[in-house]
């Protein structure tokens, strides 16, 4: 069986949905499940910035049943890390210079890793100024990048340290999405997969980021305050 970082790298267009346990109804499952299967949805994300310990566990518990799709965890620190995924994006935040979020939290999760058979990915999180503060700027205490050149730097040096992926992230309901000029600057740059994410919410926008060079696009925000927007991509 092809591993989930293979797929990503093979296939084109992925498209994961990304359910915050912080945000979600936990009653709504079964509803909003059953919409990602019937979307062009190819991968469930399940994370945030600020989660309830044991939060995360308890949502996947109630997905993984409902779903043939893949379940990867998008931790914002080591109390989300949990077995009953399919794997875990271990994320390093390079665009910040917060050692806690670059190895610290990484090094508390491997007593939880060693026991777990998730497929681990190592990857690249670099977080892209959109004008306004988010939520992992607040939680890393860090600044996210505005030059490109830098933004370029960070994804070939992550490339360089063995990173499988690169994550461009808005943030969580950005205004402005991540750019094209930079998704191509950083797709002409390195050979790893792309993820492009943060404040997504239109048919468009997704054309856009995968003509720019993105191999996965995700969103959150837009399918939390409109579940219909399911439907809109189909079209
Ligand atoms: C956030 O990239 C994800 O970490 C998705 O962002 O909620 O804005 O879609 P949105």
């Amino acid at each position: 069986m092809k591993s989930i970082l293979q797929h990503i790298k093979t296939e084109k267009r992925n498209l994961a949905v990304l359910i915050d346990p912080d945000k979600f109804n936990l009653e709504n499952v079964s509803q909003f499940i059953d919409k990602v299967n019937k979307s062009i949805a190819t991968h469930i994300f399940v994370g945030g910035s600020l989660v309830l310990d044991k939060a995360t566990e308890v949502l996947i518990t109630a997905i993984k049943p409902l779903t043939k799709l893949p379940v990867l965890l998008f931790p914002g620190d080591v109390c989300q890390v949990t077995n009953k995924a399919d794997a875990i994006l271990f994320l390093s935040l390079t665009s910040g210079r917060n050692p806690e979020y670059i190895i610290g939290q990484h090094v508390k999760a491997v007593s939880k890793l060693r026991h777990c058979d998730l497929e681990v990915i190592p990857t690249s999180y670099i977080l892209i100024d959109d004008g306004k503060k988010t939520a992992t700027q607040k939680v890393t205490n860090t600044e996210p990048l505005t030059n490109l050149q830098e933004i370029v730097d960070t994804a070939k040096a992550s490339e360089l340290l063995g990173m499988q992926l690169v994550y461009l992230e808005a943030g969580s309901g950005a205004k402005q999405e991540v750019k094209e000029t930079i998704i191509k600057a950083v797709k002409a740059e390195i050979n790893i997969p792309i993820i492009v994410g943060g404040g997504i919410k239109s048919k468009f926008a997704i054309k856009k980021a995968f003509r720019a060079g993105a191999n996965m696009v995700v969103i959150g925000t837009a399918f939390e305050l409109d579940e219909d927007f399911f439907e809109e991509i189909k079209r």
